[in-house]
């Protein structure tokens, strides 16, 4: 055990050092008033002496946890688990003890509301795994609670979010833990690590997808960055014949960037038009939407570029589609081979952690995410810490 004693002009600033120098887990075990000032100084003034004390060996897991939690946040929790999380709590109460009976109102009203809003956050997170088994909400550290619960409510699974909330805490400054920018910045970090930007090395990108994802508003981002922003020769195909308008839309756009686009609809002429653009920097490709259950459509566009090696294939996933119906139109796009995925309509969820979901699942690059309808604004390179900034902090960057 490390015993310490303080000095502070007030109780707050005494818990304070001692929860700056000693953590969270000391625990005060005695209290004075006494006077400071040099032997001849006139005025001495009058400070607290706290002594607290930590231990220094390492955490027994306590078997109350399970009859603690459930007496203070008054759910009943089916594990037989057992937390050092659990000891913090008791301590805590403890100092509430010690603190009542020598403390100032201040101090003490403080520490209970911190208690109050542990406690909160930890019935936040019982009531969030309640169903689910393969997570042992009692070994998410007090701290981390509100973070989980975070986590879950942008869309992060809450079996990845446990395991990024036990992992931060490990790595945390934990007198962090409360400056939640701080928190959030950092789970940016850990979250970026997760994804991986797709850099295409073929010049000929096709758009994927089911329909109205964005496919066709992507390729005309897309073309405007490369002509534009980045100065190359770009070229269009679509062989998007299926609605009349969607010709006219693509075709409207190549001529406002003044960017040569072919209309191709069988596999030959989609070679041809392969071989007329041949000297392009970049080659956009169109394809028409098709359900993911039409089996007999989506052969069709399978068809014309199946065995073609020279083409780079992005999958568009619009991320405001439930998650497993994301995951089946990736298991019937697979068909071909995938290279990448982009995502749409970012700006339309309230839980862009499906992202993440997504790429750990299928454990594919991402080469953009689109956040708009404004062609070319509202896209945004993958890069994984974007990406991450986005989710944790709904913030986007253009480029
Ligand atoms: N909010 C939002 N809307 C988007 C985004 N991307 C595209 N859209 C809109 O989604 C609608 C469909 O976009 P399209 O580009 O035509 O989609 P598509 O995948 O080409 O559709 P089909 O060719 O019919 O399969 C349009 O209204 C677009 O403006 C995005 O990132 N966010
Ligand atoms: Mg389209």
């Amino acid at each position: 055990m490390i015993v310490k004693t303080y000095r502070a002009p007030t109780m707050p600033e005494a818990i304070k050092k001692i929860k700056e120098d000693l953590g969270e887990e000391a625990v005060i075990l005695s209290y004075k008033k006494v006077k400071q000032g040099s032997f001849f100084s006139f005025f001495k003034k009058e400070v607290y002496e706290v002594t607290a004390a930590i231990d220094d060996k390492p955490p027994q897991p306590d078997k109350k946890f399970k009859n603690v939690v459930e007496k203070y946040t008054g759910n009943k929790i089916s594990t037989n688990k057992t937390s050092n999380e659990t000891e913090k709590l008791e301590e805590r109460i403890k100092k509430l003890e010690q603190l009542i009976l020598s403390a100032g109102k201040e101090s003490i009203e403080r520490l209970v509301s911190d208690i109050k809003n542990d406690i909160n956050d930890l019935k936040t997170a019982i009531n969030y795994v309640k169903k689910t088994e393969e997570i042992d909400i009692s070994k998410i550290p007090l701290g981390m609670n509100k973070y989980f619960t975070y986590m879950c409510d942008i869309g992060i699974k809450k079996k990845y979010a446990y395991k990024i909330a036990i992992g931060l805490y490990r790595n945390i400054n934990k007198s962090k833990l409360n400056d939640e920018e701080y928190v959030k910045e950092y789970l940016s970090v850990v979250i970026s690590q997760f994804f991986k930007q797709s850099k295409p090395t073929k010049k000929n990108i096709v758009l994927l997808g089911p329909t109205g994802v964005g496919k066709t508003t992507t390729l005309a981002k897309l073309a405007a960055i490369y002509k534009l922003k980045q100065d190359k020769k770009v070229g269009i195909i679509t062989t998007d014949t299926y609605r009349i308008g969607a010709v006219d839309q693509l075709l409207n756009y190549a001529k406002i960037m003044d960017i040569p686009a072919i209309v191709s609809i069988t596999k030959e002429d989609f070679k041809n038009a392969l071989g007329e653009l041949k000297d392009m920097d970049v080659v956009l490709v169109d394809t028409v939407g098709r359900s993911p259950q039409d089996i007999k459509r989506l052969n069709e566009i399978f068809g014309i570029f199946k065995g073609e090696n020279r083409l780079h294939l992005s999958l568009v996933m619009a991320i405001n589609t439930k998650e497993e119906d994301c995951l089946n139109i990736y298991k019937r796009f697979s068909v071909l081979p995938i290279d990448d995925l982009i995502f749409t309509k970012v700006d339309e969820t309230k839980t862009p952690g499906s992202m993440l979901n997504l790429v750990v699942k299928l454990k594919k690059p991402v080469s953009y995410v689109s956040f708009g309808q404004d062609v070319p604004d509202d896209i945004m390179e993958a890069q994984p810490l974007k990406i991450s900034s986005l989710i944790v902090k709904g913030e986007v960057k253009n480029g």
